[in-house]
């Protein structure tokens, strides 16, 4: 079965409700094909995006009845590699929920009922899954935002909207006007869902990017204060976490920018997932530039970079003209304002040889 509300569906709609009546519409159709006595498996980004949206759907779905579960990808892994897919089978999920993982044509568990969540521009239609993607609606919701109108089809998830806050404010789109964050800020407020914000994206950045604090706190909690405020070892590792990354940004603010053409380089050497952050501030530096931030650190054998760019330009088209022959699902995709890759090594080489940065190729 093949039922899209996404980039065709939901972007053709124009009120509101609509989109809402239909991402709500289109987990109902979903529920329905997954097995209704084996458990529902939530697989999930690591932002606070897509722990936001697992928190969510979880736990409307525990409060229906259903029996659920998260499965949190890990550091540089990704539910389409065979050894990942390998171990989101062993779970034998009734049903599977892949959020804010990206919109792909083919099945992460080929056979099994799937609904996807996302909002990062489609690479194809996912066959034989239901799919809810937000890429192309203005404003633009954020996976969370999705996965909380999906709830509907559960119940009323007043006391959930928090989470989808967190998801909007973890993905730079607080400002969007979406009436859902005014409630949230009027209700939580706006310091304290931005703090748990930044306090649940920290793990993910760390060396050891474990997000499993971040995400029992969302589980568990009753608003942000709940997170801010916490002092069990869960909030204590949140704390340690953006202890460490604020230390790595440390390290390497100092690091130059190379400049070729219209393109601006940052190599860093880092195991912590700093790249993004160190694109984005350079990225309002430089204005009209392509800011690429590659890190060298993060994953031995691979180079991981960020692609930001103030100009407006396309970076998903960018990155395409340039994509290495050997390049995987990890390359160019995202957001045309913000995407990035990973690239092995020889590749890497091979890609700022093309760029024009020789002196940016490493040890392959
Ligand atoms: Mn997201």
């Amino acid at each position: 079965m093949t039922n899209t509300v996404g980039t065709a569906g939901l972007g053709r709609l124009s009120g509101r409700d609509d989109v809402r009546a239909a991402a709500r519409d289109a987990m109902a159709a979903a529920l329905a094909a997954f097995e209704p006595d084996a458990p529902v498996l939530v697989v999930s980004h690591f932002d606070a995006d897509g722990l936001s949206a697992a928190a969510i759907l979880i736990r409307a779905l525990r409060q229906a009845g259903r029996e659920a579960d998260a499965f949190v990808v890990a550091k540089a892994e990704s539910p389409w590699d065979p050894e990942v897919a390998a171990r989101i089978a062993t779970r034998a999920p009734g049903g599977l929920i892949v959020a804010d993982l990206g919109t792909r044509p083919d099945p992460v568990l080929p056979g099994r009922p799937t609904l996807v969540i996302d909002h990062h521009v489609p690479t194809g239609e996912p066959k034989g899954a239901v799919t809810i993607s937000g890429n192309g609606l203005d404003p633009e919701p954020t996976t969370a935002l999705l996965a909380w109108w999906a709830a509907g089809a559960l119940g009323d998830q007043a006391d959930l909207l928090w989470l989808a806050a967190v998801g909007l404010i973890g993905d730079m789109a607080e400002g969007l006007d979406f009436p859902e964050m005014a409630e949230a800020q009027a209700r939580w407020g706006k310091t304290a869902l931005r703090d748990a914000t930044a306090l649940v994206n920290a793990p993910r950045r760390t060396a050891a990017a474990d997000a499993s604090p971040a995400l029992r706190l969302l589980l568990k909690s009753d608003g942000p204060k709940r997170i801010t405020k916490g002092e069990d070892a869960d909030a204590s590792a949140l704390h340690a976490a953006k202890a460490e990354v604020r230390a790595a940004m440390e390290v390497v603010k100092r690091v130059p920018p190379a400049i070729g053409g219209d393109v601006a380089l940052i190599v860093l050497d880092s195991p912590c997932q700093i790249h993004p952050l160190i694109a984005q501030q350079w990225r309002g530096r430089l204005k009209d530039k392509v800011v690429i931030a590659a890190n060298v650190g993060y994953r031995p054998g691979w180079v991981h970079f960020a692609a930001r760019s103030a100009s407006g330009r396309d970076l998903i088209a960018f990155l395409a003209e340039h994509r290495p022959a050997n390049a995987d699902g990890r390359y160019g995709n995202g957001h045309a304002q913000a995407t990035g890759g990973a690239l092995r090594n020889a590749d890497w080489n091979g890609f700022v040889r093309g760029l024009g940065f020789p002196k940016a190729e490493v040890e392959a």
